[in-house]
């Protein structure tokens, strides 16, 4: 199944941010640091043109943590790109990112002319939470749900430095099948654009392989699920996922094991990993 989003919001937000970069000096992408090569937007590049970059693997904290380190050395750095893992919520971790930027512009007096960056990412990467933590306000609006920001909106720090906030975008065709599983899993895409359970079952296949110490002690299990309908039938069974005559509610079940991965209840696991580092 592939799994596509391109509301008309983003059409129009795409066209705002490209207007909008015009005045900027460089853009900050938010990436997911659980899937650095999904939540990478083939459009981003095109509408940032020559200005310097800082790619930001945020949710490091919900990251295998060694793979983030994986992820930091495999992307390297160059003369126009900076990389960086945070925790949007963590004050002085978001502080790191603001001499990044200015160690781009040596020697400019911000005073006089304020350092304009663009923040930009998929949905629901935690673009509003980064700039509400650097702004020590609730100016931006955040909520766990993709598209929850639907206007651009300029925050001025007071130290010099104005960030714009954006709508989260995504790209009209999403061509790797896994990709589109890795978004949906996350929290990208909006919950009613996708089938849950298809997205589930994708979910408990990796977890079987990838984190099965995670899925035994989360769930109390004594013996691993066989397949990725027996675990999801093993956490319905245990959470209480009952239906008409006792059988197991799937969508019930994949809800709790879509729910425990995203909130990070089931440890840090990261989706994607650096082929070569
Ligand atoms: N654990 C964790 N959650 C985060 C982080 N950054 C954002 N979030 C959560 O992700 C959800 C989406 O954040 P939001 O800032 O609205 O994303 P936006 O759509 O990119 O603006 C919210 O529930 C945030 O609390 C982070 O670094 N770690
Ligand atoms: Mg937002």
């Amino acid at each position: 199944m592939m799994i596509q989003w391109y509301p008309g919001h983003m059409r129009k937000a795409r066209r705002e941010i490209k207007k909008a970069m015009s005045d900027m000096d460089l853009v900050i992408e938010i990436l997911d640091a659980r899937i650095p090569l999904s939540s990478e937007n083939p459009l981003v590049s095109a509408l940032r043109g020559p200005r310097p970059v800082i790619k930001v693997l945020n949710k490091s904290d919900l990251a295998d943590p060694r793979i983030t380190q994986r992820w930091l050395r495999h992307l390297g750095g160059s003369p126009m790109t900076d990389i960086l893992a945070v925790n949007a919520k963590s004050l002085p971790i978001t502080r790191k990112l603001i001499a990044r930027c200015r160690g781009f512009f040596p020697g400019r007096n911000e005073k006089a002319l304020p350092l304009r960056a663009m923040v930009v990412g998929i949905p629901n990467c935690g673009k509003s939470t980064l700039i509400n933590t650097l702004s020590g306000k609730a100016i931006a609006k955040v909520r766990d749900e993709p598209a929850v920001t639907r206007h651009q909106q300029q925050i001025k720090l007071g130290n010099g430095i104005l960030l714009n906030d954006s709508p989260g975008i995504l790209w009209p065709q999403i061509e790797n099948e896994r990709n589109g599983y890795c978004l949906a899993m996350t929290g990208a895409i909006k919950n009613t654009a996708f089938d849950f359970e298809s997205v589930a079952r994708f979910a408990a296949t990796f977890l079987l392989t990838h984190a099965s110490d995670a899925l035994m002690a989360r769930y109390r299990l004594k013996t691993l699920p066989v397949d990725e309908t027996d675990l999801l039938e093993t956490v319905g069974r245990k959470r209480g996922c009952l239906g008409p005559g006792g059988a197991v509610d799937l969508r019930q079940a994949s809800e709790v094991l879509l729910h425990d991965f995203r909130s990070g209840a089931l440890g840090r696991i990261s989706l994607e990993k650096p082929d070569v580092d």
